[in-house]
């Protein structure tokens, strides 16, 4: 049983975060993703759209996740690596060479998958506050 672990806010679920989740999957059997709350955000300097039980619900319901867990501090990461047998740790190419990341080498594998271009919460932000015209009319 190869146990996957990923780091996000998941904010405003999208198909950016979707194609990660399912990449990480295809990793191993066990996906674990660990999301940010709000306390923690603010530690990162964001702010979600959705608090963190909605983004809980919502990424539990992600076919490619099998458990959700609170991320509070940078620092947890070595302990959930341990405290959850955790082979890989799986990000997105953004995170790439993060020290952050690269600090769990000696206890578990670390992997970058490409992000994926043109999608992101802000953006989604950005674009639905303009104007009703970037809402998709479905026509
Ligand atoms: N992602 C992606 N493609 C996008 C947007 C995001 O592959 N278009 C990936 C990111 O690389 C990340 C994951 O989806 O691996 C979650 O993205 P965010 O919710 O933006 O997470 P982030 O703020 O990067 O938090 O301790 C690490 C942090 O908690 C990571």
């Amino acid at each position: 049983m190869k146990r996957i672990l990923t780091y996000g806010t998941y904010d405003l679920l999208h198909y950016g975060h979707i194609r990660l989740l399912k990449r990480a999957k295809a990793l191993g059997d066990y996906l674990i993703v660990a999301i940010s709350t709000e306390h923690f955000n603010e530690i990162k300097g964001k702010k979600a759209y959705h608090n963190y039980e909605t983004r809980k619900e919502m990424l539990e319901a992600v076919r490619y996740v099998d458990l959700v867990i609170p991320e509070n501090d940078w620092d947890q990461k070595r302990d959930d690596v341990i405290n959850y047998h955790v082979d890989t740790v799986v990000m997105g190419s953004d995170w790439d060479g993060h020290e952050k990341f690269e600090n769990l080498r000696d206890i578990c594998e670390v992997v970058y998958l490409d992000r994926t271009e043109g999608v992101s919460t802000t953006k989604i932000k950005e674009e639905l506050h303009l104007s009703e015209d970037n809402l998709y009319s479905g026509k």
